[in-house]
């Protein structure tokens, strides 16, 4: 909250001083042409002076607001801007004060010196907001590097020379020719057009900059960081110009390269269990009355829900039959072998009409997972291409499941649908059975799955609870509570237990407004009123459970610490089309960072979201662990995540070991904000990719 107040703030203020600067510098213009042509100059020295002095208590309190951000929401949230853009205003603002001041404080007649001074002083100053302008509403630095800070800064420096040569000569020209207000105003109007064409140019080819090559490596040598630890030799980059020669390439540990495509599952072995998806498309009946023309796993959505136990070999065969664009199957929230990740471009080729791909990998772990198609996946997913992959306890090790008392084991998708009416968010349960009729005292487990992008919160009402899991991790004691809303962002999962009481039971969604979206209600006979009332207090995971032995805590010695900065670009190129762009580390893909580990290491990395909005960032192959929010260390259970939802303003620091070697996407689960420049990579520098991404391969990740 207080974090949207200060970009509010901050957003009103950018746009405050560039508005009065510029107002300033044309009346500093004016009272020059009037002292120079000897007309009277006290209504410009007036405006100038009124335009001086609010121009300097503005930046003032921009001062005080960035102060105010720092001791409140700390470093990461203005490192760019007392690094880059502080100097773009306080400098000019000396200069102002050091040279308009003369003449600003002068009863007598102004001399020309003077004149240029505070002509020039006033014009650098404006420039300089314009530049701060710029940089927050279209190039935020994030976390600047000295590139960053010194071209704007060489850019006004530069400009304010011209600017003093400028006005010199202008000034001779003015007494020479006795020029008056009316060439000011004919002059500052061919400038005004010469900067329209000037930006026309520069948006054109921002443009045409920004399209993607019609095939290129999803790995990028030049955005590779190794946090702080050991610089790697770097097998990708190596593999990536493989063509030049470099062909026997060998890590640190002298292992060799590893190309994804040897980083599969078992190969060969009678699977425990095996499923065919088949991608097609067909027009659906949704439960809200709306007909959508989808694209589904096995004609149904969700797709087919797939029950494994862990320590199974799983074999999926994924066939094709009609999506043009070719379809992937990635399995979310399951670390299974890199080349099994089912990513196109990285992992595996994308499966085009008439194809097919086989996944095969052991899975060794529990929990409610899902799995959704990977290519152009904002659009995929929305379309369909989605559905449960549940992994119960290997047998006889089940606590929950296998009380001996009835059960019902129910996955519950909440999913947005595009229907003739807009946006229409509809709770889906994963398959028919055992429905929605649960008899009294049967042991519950509800399996909630967002497969939306945007959050929603979740509210059982009818029955006390318990969240079981989240991500498909257990809880540790987890305390009944009750009337609490369950908030899950985009690809997050929870599971909800209870046991069922002799009256109905409503599962209501709510998104933006407080009025239920969707909701479902189970009872002994199916029937019952539906209570979609929102809960009140949203369940905070890092103050839920109770405490438990955990691998990571404020001692460990970290082989890597990351800094993930997430930010926006109001208006911005990505591969021609302009949109709102979301970035890490002020960079949309491809130049967003590459982090590089090696096998084994314990890597942590702080997140910080500066944006306006939420983002649920989505590690592949990995579960991470959470360490703290807002630099607090969580209070409850130990939490393992796989897609961590970072509000507006919030910080997380979340470790993880380097245990599963590849080369995965790290990107946000608003899958829209993936598709505009919110992804980029964990790479084990021993690996390598023979995939590529763009428009000749027909892998397309986002
Ligand atoms: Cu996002």
């Amino acid at each position: 909250m207080t974090f949207l107040l200060f970009s509010g703030l901050e957003l009103l203020l950018t746009m405050a001083l560039a508005l009065t600067w510029g107002a300033t510098a044309w009346a500093a213009n004016g009272w020059k042409y009037a002292a120079l042509g000897q007309t009277d100059v006290s209504r410009w020295r007036c405006a100038t002076r009124i335009g001086v002095w609010t121009g300097l208590i503005l930046l003032v309190v921009w001062c005080a607001l960035q102060m105010a951000v720092l001791l409140t929401l700390g470093w990461d949230f203005v490192m760019d801007r007392v690094a880059v853009m502080s100097p773009l205003l306080i400098l000019p603002a000396l200069f102002v004060g050091g040279c308009a001041w003369p003449a600003l404080s002068a009863h007598a007649s102004a001399s020309d010196k003077s004149m240029v001074l505070m002509a020039a002083s006033v014009h650098t100053m404006w420039l300089g907001t314009l530049l701060v302008a710029y940089l927050v509403l279209f190039d935020i630095p994030s976390v600047p590097d000295l590139r960053e800070f010194a071209a704007p800064f060489a850019v006004l420096t530069v400009c304010s020379v011209v600017l003093y040569a400028y006005h010199w000569r202008r000034a001779t020209a003015i007494r020479a020719r006795r020029q008056g207000i009316r060439t000011m105003a004919g002059r500052s109007a061919v400038f005004a057009l010469a900067a329209v064409i000037a930006l026309t140019a520069w948006n054109l080819w921002a443009r045409e900059a920004s399209r993607f090559p019609p095939s290129m490596s999803m790995v990028h040598p030049e955005t590779f960081e190794f946090g702080g630890g050991t610089v790697l030799p770097l097998a990708a980059s190596m593999g990536h110009h493989g063509h030049h020669g470099h062909h026997h390439v060998f890590a640190a540990d002298g292992s060799p390269a590893i190309s994804v495509t040897d980083l599969t599952g078992p190969r060969s072995g009678e699977p425990d269990k095996r499923f065919t998806l088949v991608a097609q498309k067909k027009t659906i009946d949704l439960p809200s009355g709306h007909t959508v023309e989808a694209w589904t796993f096995n004609g149904q959505v969700p797709g087919p829900e797939l029950v494994v136990r862990e320590g199974d070999l799983v074999e999926v065969t994924l066939i094709n039959r009609d999506i043009e664009a070719g379809v992937t199957v990635h399995w979310h929230g399951v670390d299974v072998p890199n080349a099994e990740d089912g990513v196109p471009g990285v992992t595996q080729d994308a499966v085009m009409p008439g194809e097919s791909h086989t996944y095969r990998f052991v899975v060794h772990e529990t929990g409610s997972h899902w799995y959704h198609s990977h290519q152009t996946s904002s659009v995929q997913v929305a379309k369909g291409l989605f559905g449960a992959f549940i992994i119960l306890p290997a047998e006889g090790k089940d606590a929950d499941l296998d009380t001996g008392g009835d059960t019902a084991d129910i996955t519950v998708f909440s999913h947005d649908w595009e229907t003739s009416e807009g946006p229409t968010t509809i709770l889906h349960l994963s398959e028919p059975v055992p429905g929605r009729t649960i008899p009294p005292g049967t042991n519950v487990r509800l399996r909630l799955v967002n497969s939306a992008s945007l959050t929603k919160t979740f509210t059982l009402n009818g029955t006390p609870f318990r969240v079981a899991a989240i991500d498909g991790w257990d809880i540790h004691e987890p305390e009944e509570v009750a009337g609490k809303r369950l908030k899950i962002g985009g690809g997050g999962r929870y599971d909800v237990t209870f046991t069922m009481p002799g009256h109905a039971v409503t599962l209501a969604v709510h998104g933006e407004g407080t009025e239920a979206a969707d909701y479902l209600v189970f009872s002994e006979d199916g029937r019952g009123t539906p209570d979609t009332r929102m809960g009140s207090e949203i369940l905070d995971p890092l103050e839920y459970g109770s405490p438990a032995p955990a691998p990571f805590d404020e001692t460990t010695a970290f082989d890597r610490e990351f800094l993930m900065v997430l930010d926006q670009f109001y208006y911005g190129y990505y591969n021609g089309r302009a949109n709102t762009l979301w970035t890490i580390n002020g960079e949309v893909f491809p130049h967003t960072p590459t982090y590089v580990v090696q096998e084994g290491e314990l890597v942590k990395t702080r997140i910080v979201n500066r944006s306006l909005v939420y983002h649920p960032m989505h590690l592949h192959g990995h579960h991470v662990f959470v360490l703290s929010r807002n630099d607090q260390p969580y209070k409850g259970s130990p939490l393992w995540l796989d897609t961590v939802l970072v509000e507006p303003g919030e910080t997380y620091e979340v470790a993880f070991r380097a245990d599963n070697p590849g080369i995965w996407m790290d990107h946000c689960h608003v899958l829209e904000h993936a598709a505009w420049g919110m992804s980029m990579h964990l790479i084990y520098h021993n690996v390598t990719t023979p995939f590529m991404v763009g428009s000749a391969t027909g892998n397309h990740p986002e």
